[in-house]
């Protein structure tokens, strides 16, 4: 039995998933056993509460009902099982429990829980280790990153929004205040939600870790990397933002120590993709944060995201390590819509600090001794840090500057367009995909001068309900090996970017069911819409 938890004691505490049905072996030889001693301080290490995200089954079929429907049908079954949800996740059908790990295990394997994870903590990935760090260096390696001379070609759009997810933002900061975008629709401190996005006087963004509309950086990290996407530009004060005539969206998930739960990242995302739903314009997501496991929920955040035609940038962490062999998450999520970002020092080389990835870290940029907005209650209005916190940012506001260039470009596309207009470094080849530093000019130049490609998109419905988890398939009447399958998010949308020029034919599955398909013609660089509508 020693031996047994030798091997098996690793599983338990690192691993999240708690598989239905499958109960870990460890469990099922302290139940057969009840092996005293051992047992014992397996259950003293687990009796602790922790936070689960649980997912619950949407019911017989995969049509959902309203969002308020499963909640308190979800909320109603807890109170069955004697618990009580803190917090819910509504587009993930998920709710926020505190659980202890048997109870886990025993909700796990209901037939109404799809998954059972740990709720677990992320943390800014600014580098603290080293003080004298932020006392060195220039803004020498930004110059060299091109930033100043792609503003020849723009300094960004209101119509390229990039969401700020971190510890929020100083929002009355002189060198911000002009760039943060307000949220015209909801009227402040009226306690009432009147735009009727599910979130009471969110009229800079949302503070999802004190629940309230004001995203207020109490901790200082949220204020330097909005300062270093889009601090106000030519107004005689400060610092510029790589992309200042952008606009950020501010939204707080980490508290004033820059940790927060997954659970608060993935409504933050949630957030931003019920904003661009309804037409504000945000092409990016800057998360300078990681840590946690694997989070199925978080996944199918960025998954809804993209389907919106958002991208994600995130910072690829600290600690000197590789992330094919220790994936860092956000940044390590296997979706094409992420850009996990490295940090080089001001000599243009892999910042020591810096994590790398040749297979999972897309690209490099300036995170050493960066120079940007503060917390003015630390006592300064502008501070120099490092980190790939610090990196991350700097793609994020390249990828407005991009977008701007060339609204025509889906996000993905523009995506493709920077990766491919790195600037090559020998000493990045062997640690990143694209073997570069980001390059402003060149991705600006690279987005005006590429061909707009169509995106199609559509909801599936059926009964007026949102079909989720429906297979889309997109075949070539004039290509046969080309052919695109996407799954609809919770909402029912699906988006498939990058269409080639041509005829096709649009089909999709539904429980096992085929509905008849539909031609698509696409012959311009827009967004094709196409819905489907089940009635039996
Ligand atoms: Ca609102
Ligand atoms: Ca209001
Ligand atoms: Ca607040
Ligand atoms: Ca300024």
């Amino acid at each position: 039995v020693h031996a047994y938890f030798g091997v098996l004691m690793p599983g338990i505490t690192s691993t999240d998933t708690l598989h239905r049905h499958k109960w870990p072996l460890w469990a099922m030889l302290c139940i057969a056993l009840y092996v005293g001693s051992m047992c014992a301080v397996v259950r003293a290490a687990e009796a602790q509460d922790a936070r689960y995200i649980v997912r619950f089954r949407s019911g017989r079929n995969s049509f959902y009902g309203s969002a308020n429907a499963w909640q308190s049908s979800a909320v109603a079954r807890l109170g069955d099982l004697g618990l009580q949800s803190i917090d819910q996740i509504s587009h993930d059908n998920s709710v926020v429990v505190r659980l202890r790990f048997e109870d886990a295990l025993v909700v796990s394997s209901r037939t109404d829980v799809a998954d059972v994870e740990l709720d677990e903590r992320v943390w800014a990935l600014r580098e603290t280790n080293d003080p004298l760090l932020g006392e060195q260096g220039s803004l020498a390696v930004e110059s060299g990153s091109g930033v100043t001379s792609a503003w020849d070609i723009t300094t960004g759009s209101k119509r390229a929004m990039v969401a700020v997810i971190d510890s929020g933002a100083d929002l009355k900061h002189p060198d911000l205040q002009g760039s943060i975008w307000r949220n015209s629709e909801e009227i402040a401190g009226n306690r009432r939600d009147d735009d009727r996005n599910g979130w009471v006087d969110d009229t800079y963004g949302y503070d999802f870790v004190n629940k309230d509309g004001l995203p207020q950086d109490d901790n200082g990290h949220g204020t330097h990397v909005a300062g270093i996407i889009a601090a106000v530009g030519n107004n005689a004060t400060g610092i510029a933002g790589v992309a200042w005539g952008s606009r950020i969206v501010v939204i707080k998930a980490l508290d004033e120590v820059g940790s927060g739960y997954v659970s608060s990242i993935v409504k933050a995302i949630d957030y931003a993709t019920d904003l661009k739903k309804r037409g504000v314009p945000i092409a990016v997501m800057n998360l300078s944060l990681g840590g946690g496991s694997r989070s199925r929920a978080l996944y199918r955040a960025v998954e809804r995201a993209r389907n919106h035609d958002i991208l994600l940038v995130a910072a690829a962490g600290n600690e000197g390590a590789n992330n094919d062999v220790e994936p860092l998450y956000p940044a390590s999520l296997p979706l094409d819509s992420i850009l996990s970002v490295a940090a080089v020092n001001t000599e243009g080389e892999l910042a020591g600090f810096s994590n790398y990835g040749a297979e999972t870290v897309h690209l490099a940029a300036p995170g050493s001794a960066i120079l940007s907005t503060a917390l003015r209650t630390s006592g300064v209005e502008y501070r120099k840090l490092s980190g790939t916190s610090m990196a991350s940012p700097h793609v994020a506001g390249i990828l407005a500057l991009a977008a701007s260039a060339n609204p025509r470009l889906t996000s993905l596309q523009v995506r493709a367009v920077l990766l491919n207009s790195t600037s090559p470094r020998s000493g990045l080849q062997a640690v990143t995909i694209s073997g570069g530093v980001v390059d402003a000019v060149s991705a600006v130049q690279a987005a005006v001068n590429t061909q707009p490609l169509p995106r199609i998109f559509g909801y599936v419905t059926a009964f007026n309900k949102a079909v989720a988890q429906a297979a889309v398939t997109l075949t070539s009447r004039n290509d046969p090996f080309y052919s695109q399958v996407v799954t609809t998010g919770k909402d029912g949308s699906f988006s498939i970017s990058e269409v080639p020029l041509g005829q096709y034919k649009l089909s999709i599955r539904v429980s096992g069911r085929h509905v008849r398909p539909v031609a698509v013609r696409a012959s311009a660089a827009r967004t094709i819409r196409r819905n489907f509508s089940i009635r039996r």
